[in-house]
């Protein structure tokens, strides 16, 4: 199978320097019905703290990291203790892997709470994601606003993350731009995002920790 890279899809919304390939109808209202109740109610969410500009702060969301239990994610100074696979979220990567024909070991699961939750502009460019990371993301719940900011020309890239969508992030994506999820004070509801990842460690095999 070619690399999904070299495609040109139908959704995609990046111009230049990497892929963002939106698919709003991956999953079927049902299934994402399900799941979203599924993970409201058996995540156990975390509140995580991170070191930013030296400072500690919780994160204005929930979340929790899923993974082999020997694969730990650090980023902004946290290291997230992974919770195990259930069957519903490997059910998930499944779908996922089949559709970018690549294979993820991790997943971090954030919830936001409100339209007060939300996550700044960043990049998940850590060395263990590799150079070129493909990111899977699914939405569930409410409909917020995804953007996406060129590091250099300033150029910003918008789209709403319906419930059940997919957006496949590739390529220099992670290098070239940010992207964030903004406030969106009005809102109330809820929202669920799953990113799938595949994490590298320096050997190219799983780290093993105490
Ligand atoms: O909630 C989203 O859609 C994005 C999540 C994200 O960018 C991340 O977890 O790194
Ligand atoms: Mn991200």
């Amino acid at each position: 199978m070619p690399n999904p890279q070299t495609f040109t899809f139908p959704g995609e919304l990046l111009p230049f320097d990497g892929s963002a390939v939106l698919s709003p109808d991956f999953l079927s209202t049902e299934i994402a019905d399900v799941l979203f109740s599924h993970l409201s109610e058996s995540t156990q969410w975390e509140n995580q703290s991170l070191i930013m500009f030296g400072k500690k702060v919780d994160e204005p969301r929930m979340s929790v990291w899923h993974a082999e239990p020997h694969l730990p994610y650090t980023y902004s100074g946290a290291q997230r203790k992974p919770q195990p696979w259930t069957p519903e979220l490997n059910n998930v990567k499944t779908l996922c892997e089949q559709h970018v024909n690549h294979v993820f070991n991790g997943v971090l699961v954030n919830l936001y709470r409100t339209g007060a939750d939300h996550l700044g502009w960043h990049s998940d460019d850590e060395t263990v994601n590799g150079p070129e990371p493909i990111i899977a993301s699914i939405s569930l719940g409410a409909e917020r606003r995804f953007d996406l900011r060129h590091k250099e020309s300033g150029e910003r890239v918008s789209t709403m993350l319906p419930h059940g969508s997919l957006l496949v992030m590739s390529g220099k994506s992670q290098s070239h731009w940010l992207h964030r999820v903004a406030k969106t004070p009005s809102l109330v509801e809820p929202r669920i995002n799953l990113t799938f990842r595949h994490l590298f460690t320096e050997t190219g095999t799983m780290k093993l920790i105490d």
